[in-house]
């Protein structure tokens, strides 16, 4: 039976798109049902069709048969398993661990950055005026990209060289930084290139561009920094 993924809109859910590639990276055929977040019960896990598919009242969740996975990582993980070997984490088992503990630290981690430069792929804005704590997140997601870029280099030009579950879980913060116009260092930046250059993400890309510009009504993540656009 093909697995349904569950997710929210195309251009503001980071959490939707982490495992999305994930599935695509690792070639497991899926069918994806999208839900649009914009409805009343939005941010408070109260969403009746988001409700209906996830017992945690949030998306991304994969229906496989009669199991329900309500988490990006979890699902990341179950495509990991389950699909092209090595397409998501290597064989060297210190090597995944590391992968793994990027992966986590997006997952628990960044709430200044996810609170001050929300996902919204289509726009481009500059944000001003960020607070400290979002300047420590942009600074440790840098210090963190430069460091394993460094060290991979000559392994190709993904985070860890080969793509893996990592890229998909800094995917979104990529292009965080080039909807606030958020400056970076030449790696970082050469980093967010080839992510934007990826198939897959292109596919995501290109369908948010395809959809009608609706701003988002139960959040000000369309009007944020509004006045300097
Ligand atoms: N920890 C969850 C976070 C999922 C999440 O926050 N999803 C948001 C959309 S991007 C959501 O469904 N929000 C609905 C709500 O807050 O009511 C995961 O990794 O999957």
């Amino acid at each position: 039976m093909t697995p349904h993924l569950h997710i929210g809109n195309r251009n503001y859910s980071s959490w939707s798109l982490r495992p999305w590639l994930c599935l695509r990276w690792a070639g497991i055929a899926f069918d994806e049902k999208l839900i649009e977040l914009d409805q009343p019960g939005y941010g408070a896990e109260g969403i009746t069709a988001v409700r209906a598919v996830s017992p945690s009242g949030k998306v991304p969740a994969l229906r496989v048969g009669a199991t329900t996975i309500w988490d990006s990582l979890a699902i990341a993980e179950w495509a990991a398993e389950g699909g092209t070997p090595g397409a998501l984490l290597p064989v060297d088992r210190e090597r995944r661990a590391v992968i793994r503990a990027a992966c986590a630290e997006m997952h628990s981690g960044f709430p200044a950055l996810r609170r001050d430069l929300p996902m919204n792929i289509r726009r481009r804005c500059v944000a001003t005026d960020l607070p400290e704590d979002t300047w420590r997140d942009i600074e440790r997601v840098e210090r963190l990209w430069s460091a394993l870029r460094a060290a991979n280099a000559t392994d190709g030009p993904w985070l860890f060289g080969a793509r893996s579950m990592a890229d998909a879980f800094y995917l979104p913060v990529a292009t965080r930084f080039r909807t606030y116009a958020v400056a970076l260092s030449k790696a970082a930046q050469a980093y967010c290139e080839t992510a934007f250059a990826d198939a897959a993400f292109r596919d995501w890309e290109t369908r948010v561009l395809a959809e009608p510009v609706v701003r988002f009504s139960r959040a000000p993540i369309d009007s944020l920094y509004e006045t300097r656009d």
